[in-house]
């Protein structure tokens, strides 16, 4: 018979798990022993850097992820990632290690007294196997679990049971496939056309899973057929549409006033792969103006049944969108041609303006440059000056923790090697996962990292005056050299300075991994 490390390291194999991103301890080691040759072990420094690196490659690669993480201590600094990882709906696979099962109970340094309790509600489905032999079973569990849910799942196995011989019957998990198929039935695909082409000006809002699901370019198609104004949902973190096509109206910002005003005049507003919706700032106003109807199609049953209105069809979004484009006549018109993005705003005193930084980076990317942002206060800037036409190339941390951008940026580049990958990162922000320099250096991962240095918290300093608080504290970040950070941990970087010099080196292509610090002004997100 096999040990259960044996055909749990099979089945990994099998379903194609077999690039694990982890931070080991004395628990997890035994899980790691004997790893066949095709897997790859990824380390990072710590487990925040840890899960963001896997929240960015599964997102990359649209595939469920194994994450292994240390105990209660590991498990706990990869939290505040997770926070992001559950609104973006990314399938990662939490593995940490537990105490022997003797000393479980009578809670020996390193026991878990209770892993599901500390884990939940951020995971959806978390377990603790009742014995060894059901290790197999379970962890099959957490895969599918993690792939239907779309949702990081956790598992907690206790060391001692690797090395257990599995018995005849925990070998059947391994020709398992679990499938989902969430397309509406012929009744609800009639009611659904019937609505959208009776309406007399539909509006479309799209969220993060019209780009994770791979329908980018048909819901282009869709929008171009209707005619009709789109917007990216609220507190958006992938990008589900090209944002300089002439349908495109912009992100919806994050308020129930404004959200309503921006529907005014629409009698449908249909949502596709997007809760209804993540508001952020308490603006409170009526959910919809009279007159207009809202339809959400998602595959996320729990989203649809949490939403304040509307009527709402739990299906995949992209056979809906298949379904709508097969019975929309004609072509809609014209639409017009891509808007251009108007002249930077320019900085002072030796500072960039942030909108600068963004057209040098418009201007020399490749077309096919995927972007992982983090970086708060420059999101009209970042806006106003980028052109993003392709699917995946826009990545957000999904529920504002920061700590995700530059791991995540690397975990983008290690899961689509073919692409450019480039970070752009505050220097607030780089702080939280700054390790994760590491690992690209040690992997040789060619991202690049555009670091923006205006030495303070400009998203907060803005919501301070919001808020009516000007005087708090803890709000600057001066004296960071983020050149000396990068080179410690084996990245090339350089401090630029002027937009000259910014666009020669990011029109050089990156070889290896390189750190871009230059220093800009300070702006508002809304400004
Ligand atoms: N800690 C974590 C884990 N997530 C957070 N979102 C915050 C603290 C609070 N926070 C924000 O929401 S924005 C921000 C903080 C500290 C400032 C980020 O500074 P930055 O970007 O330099 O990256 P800007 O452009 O200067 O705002
Ligand atoms: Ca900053």
């Amino acid at each position: 018979m096999p040990t259960v490390r044996r055909l749990v390291h099979e089945f990994l194999e099998r379903q194609g798990l077999t690039t694990i991103f982890g931070n080991p301890g004395s628990n997890e080691l035994p899980f790691l022993a004997e790893l066949p040759s095709g897997f790859r072990y990824v380390l990072g420094l710590h487990e925040g850097a840890v899960v963001g690196m896997a929240d960015g490659y599964a997102q990359a690669t649209g595939r469920p992820v194994l994450v292994n993480l240390h105990a209660a201590s590991g498990s706990g600094n990869g939290m505040g990632a997770l926070t992001n990882a559950v609104p973006a709906r990314t399938p990662l696979v939490l593995v940490a290690g537990q105490q022997v099962r003797p000393a479980i109970g009578l809670e020996a340094n390193l026991a878990v007294p209770d892993p599901v309790a500390l884990m939940k509600p951020l995971v959806g489905w978390a377990g603790e196997p009742a014995c060894a032999g059901d290790v197999p079973r379970a962890l099959a569990q957490a895969v599918f679990e993690a792939g239907l849910q779309r949702r990081p799942t956790y598992l907690s196995v206790p060391y001692d049971d690797w090395s257990v011989e599995a018995d005849d019957n925990a070998g059947a998990v391994l020709d398992r496939t679990v499938q989902r198929a969430a397309v509406p039935d012929a009744e609800q695909a009639r009611w659904l056309v019937e609505q959208v082409t009776t309406a007399r000006n539909p509006a479309l809002v799209l969220g993060g899973d019209i780009d994770a699901g791979g329908h980018f370019d048909a819901v282009v198609g869709l929008a171009e057929r209707l005619g009709a104004a789109v917007w990216a949902a609220p507190s958006l973190f992938r990008l589900p549409f090209p944002n300089r096509h002439p349908l495109f109206r912009g992100v919806l910002p994050a308020g129930i006033a404004p959200v309503s005003e921006a529907f005014e005049g629409h009698d449908l507003v249909l949502v596709l792969g997007a809760p209804v919706f993540r508001y952020h700032e308490y603006l409170p106003g009526r959910l919809l103006p009279d007159g207009t109807r809202l339809i959400q199609v998602t595959e996320d049953a729990a989203a649809a049944a949490r939403a304040p209105m509307g009527e709402a069809v739990v299906a995949d979004p992209g056979p809906v969108v298949d379904l709508l484009l097969k019975a929309i006549d004609g072509s809609g018109g014209d639409t017009g041609a891509f808007t251009t993005p108007p002249e930077p705003r320019t900085g002072d005193g030796g500072r960039l303006h942030p909108e600068q930084v963004f057209a040098a980076l418009r201007d020399t990317q490749p077309a096919d440059t995927a972007y992982v942002v983090e970086s708060t206060s420059t999101n009209s800037s970042w806006w106003r000056q980028i052109d993003l036409r392709r699917p995946g190339s826009y990545y957000f941390p999904a529920g504002g923790g920061l700590g995700f951008g530059l791991p995540a940026a690397v975990g983008v580049g290690l899961g689509q090697p073919d692409r450019p990958v480039v970070g752009v990162i505050g220097d607030g922000s780089a702080n939280y996962g700054i390790t994760a320099l590491w690992t690209a250096a040690q992997l040789g991962v060619p991202v690049t990292v555009v670091l923006l240095r205006n030495g303070t918290y400009g998203a907060l300093r803005w919501f301070s005056e919001l808020l009516g608080v000007p005087d708090v504290p803890g709000l600057d970040v001066p004296g960071i050299d983020f050149t000396r950070i990068a080179e410690g941990y084996g990245v090339a970087a350089q401090h630029v300075s002027g937009d000259d010099e910014l666009r020669a080196v990011l029109a050089e292509p990156a070889r290896a991994p390189r750190l871009v610090q230059v220093d800009t002004t300070p702006t508002a997100p809304n400004a």
